[in-house]
């Protein structure tokens, strides 16, 4: 992912998206009937498709006025095609792995300056706000992007929930790191935990949003569940997964990424057309499910957001704070 530019990924390591559903279609053809992606993607072991987790329906939500026009990316893009390194570092490990995730009983530590230096759990998360859909444009670093509706409740309300002090200028988030539950983080692809952090400003924006499903249903355990942070204007790498720890501190945080490689990825990973990753240019994504030589699209400031989020970067260097 990060580590490789695209380009230099053996190609016995990709599964374009294209062939995959061709493939699948082939298979479904031929009397396979439903075959879930693990199952497809580790050569058709009908042990892992047994162990496909059941989809679960998410709610009461309702939909708001965050909706994006476009066509929605495929469920099954969403789901089998995914950066979690937890579970490997390819796209289609984390669909494959991921089941071992167990995610309830599932507590969040909300620490550093705050009144409430509390551990909350999944459920109790639920309640602290209505559950909404939420359509976002999503972009990954690597160059490509997705259309997810997303399912969750503002970022803005948990920080409200948990009281910060005068000291709180950003907050840090926590993935689980479970050498057991997670396979990718035995070997040191990354400094584990991965972590993530946002300025309080950005955190409180309306965009910021804490995910605990997508596509009506309970968040698959490759997208992050039970509880993962989406910042739709912000590369996918902010968007850290599997969350069981917020940290308010006075400091500015040091992702995983910033730590992996300064150069490369900054602090604020804001989506800008015009400033490249050292390794190749941002100019243009390419949307996921639109076909192998479909044409790239504009890649737009902020990711289309810049209404909501470009006042929060008024009169910075966007070239230095990247
Ligand atoms: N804990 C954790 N969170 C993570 C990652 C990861 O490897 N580990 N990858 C990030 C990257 S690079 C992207 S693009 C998004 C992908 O989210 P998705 O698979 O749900 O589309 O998750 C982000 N969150
Ligand atoms: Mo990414």
């Amino acid at each position: 992912m990060l580590i490789r530019p695209p380009s230099d990924i053996p190609s016995s390591a990709i599964t374009p998206r294209e062939i995959y559903d061709d493939r699948r279609r082939f298979l479904k053809a031929a009397g396979f009937g439903i075959v879930s992606g693990a199952a497809i993607a580790g050569g058709l072991r009908p042990a892992m498709a047994d162990a496909a987790p059941q989809r679960q329906k998410i709610g009461p939500y309702t939909k708001t006025r965050f909706g994006a026009e476009e066509k929605l990316t495929s469920y099954d893009d969403v789901t089998s095609y995914n950066n979690f390194y937890e579970f490997g570092t390819s796209k289609t490990e984390p669909a494959m792995e991921a089941h071992t995730l167990v995610t309830r009983p599932w507590m969040v530590s909300i620490e550093g300056e705050v009144k409430r230096r509390k551990q909350i759990s999944i459920e109790d998360l639920y309640k602290l706000a209505p559950l909404e859909e939420r359509i976002y444009r999503m972009r990954c670093v690597e160059g490509w992007s997705m259309v997810i509706p997303w399912v969750g409740f503002p970022l803005a309300e948990l920080i409200k929930w948990a009281e910060p002090t005068g000291n709180a200028r950003f907050v840090e988030f926590i993935s689980l790191a479970d050498q057991t539950m997670m396979p990718g983080t035995r070997s040191q692809i990354l400094d584990w935990p991965y972590t993530e952090g946002l300025r309080m400003d950005e955190a409180t924006n309306p965009l910021a949003l804490m995910a605990v499903g997508l596509y009506g249903e309970v968040l698959p355990n490759q997208n992050g569940a039970p509880l993962r942070l989406v910042t739709p204007w912000k590369y996918g790498f902010k968007g850290i997964k599997s969350i069981v720890k917020l940290r308010f501190t006075d400091k500015m945080p040091v992702s995983s990424w910033m730590k992996a490689n300064p150069a490369e990825y900054g602090f604020y990973a804001n989506v800008n057309p015009e400033v490249d990753h050292p390794r190749w240019s941002q100019a243009t994504e390419r949307r996921i499910g639109t076909g192998l030589f479909s044409k790239r699209v504009k890649t737009l400031m902020f990711n289309g957001y810049a209404e909501q989020v470009a006042q929060l970067y008024a009169g910075m260097d966007l070239r230095k704070y990247f």
